[in-house]
């Protein structure tokens, strides 16, 4: 198969857009680009914005910071240690691949080290908090969402990026119309605005690129990452999820991609529109933290401390 820009031999065949087969030159192009166009799009951050963005050493984080580093924006990496060991040294293989990403490029990256600053590991404070009764992911979630808006806040950066890929927006979108989340899905879009209280504004530009894409992107770009998945995503209901739309995306060339553009366009076209989000209209700062929640009295994230120690 030739490439559809250049002749050249295809590396790239990308069954989602019919008939592009691409070279790894055009494809290396090719990604930045619709990365820029929907940052455009969905009018996420300009040019003169500072970004912050949120690192995991994984594949489409690193390669959402290759990208903006190319396109020329002004980034900041920010890796959060949440102390997961689970026999591979994860968090610490982790933290190896952003400090060698940003050394080879001249990037700042910011390192906030969870266990440090709240006195155990993600698996300690889930431990401490659920009593084994449930998975560290949840304790692990409210500590992020808590250190990136905190991050992102005191660092004064204008957005908050992260590298959600369609694939992940796909499979949220797939797990809050099966159970019929109306909040969820009413705030689910690629940007959402700052709110009251410091909550910043957050972006996620690869939101429609194909997972497949984003590994073949820095596997020619030459990016090292963590290939291993934390040991706790397995059997999560994301991967299942994921896992049921690859199966459609398997008979149905580009399933996926018209589940959630669909989706966008619906809303832009006004599905939702009467509504206003209630869970905005409760936001206020927590007495603890000081950070924006939705919870009456302390954060969620506050609470979960409580209850830890
Ligand atoms: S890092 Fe944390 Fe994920 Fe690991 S403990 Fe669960 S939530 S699976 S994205
Ligand atoms: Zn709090």
């Amino acid at each position: 198969m030739k490439c559809i820009k250049c002749g050249e031999k295809a590396v790239i065949h990308l069954r989602q857009h019919n008939t592009l087969a691409l070279c790894k030159e055009d494809f290396l192009a090719w990604v930045p680009e619709q990365t820029q166009r929907f940052i455009e799009k969905y009018r996420m951050f300009g040019r003169d914005d500072r970004a912050l963005v949120a690192v995991s050493g994984g594949k489409d984080s690193l390669s959402l910071w290759d990208i903006l580093w190319r396109l020329g924006y002004s980034t900041t990496g920010l890796y959060i240690g949440l102390g997961i060991d689970g026999g591979i040294g994860y968090s610490d293989t982790s933290l190896k691949m952003c400090e060698k990403f940003a050394a080879e490029r001249g990037l700042q990256l910011q390192v906030v080290d969870a266990p440090a600053e709240y006195g155990g590991t993600i698996p300690e404070l889930s431990e401490s908090t659920h009593r084994g009764r449930k998975k560290p992911c949840a304790v692990c979630g409210l500590v992020k969402r808590h250190i990136m808006n905190r991050a992102a806040r005191e660092g004064g950066y204008d957005v908050l990026v992260t590298g959600h890929n369609l694939d992940d927006e796909a499979s949220i979108l797939m797990a809050n119309t099966l159970n019929w989340i109306s909040g969820y899905l009413l705030r689910q879009w690629p940007v959402l605005e700052a709110g009251p209280g410091g909550l910043v504004r957050k972006a996620k530009p690869l939101c429609r690129l194909y997972e497949r894409d984003m590994a073949a992107y820095a596997l020619l770009r030459g990016i090292e990452y963590v290939y291993e998945e934390c040991p706790y995503s397995h059997g999560s209901k994301s991967l299942f999820y994921k896992e049921m739309l690859n199966r459609l995306e398997a008979e149905r060339p580009g399933a996926k991609m018209s589940f959630y553009v669909a989706f966008l366009e619906a809303k832009e076209q006004g599905l939702f529109a009467s509504s206003t989000d209630p869970a905005l209209e409760r936001l206020h700062n927590c007495p603890s933290c000081g950070q924006p929640t939705t919870a009456p009295g302390g954060c969620a994230f506050c609470r979960m401390l409580a209850k830890a120690v």
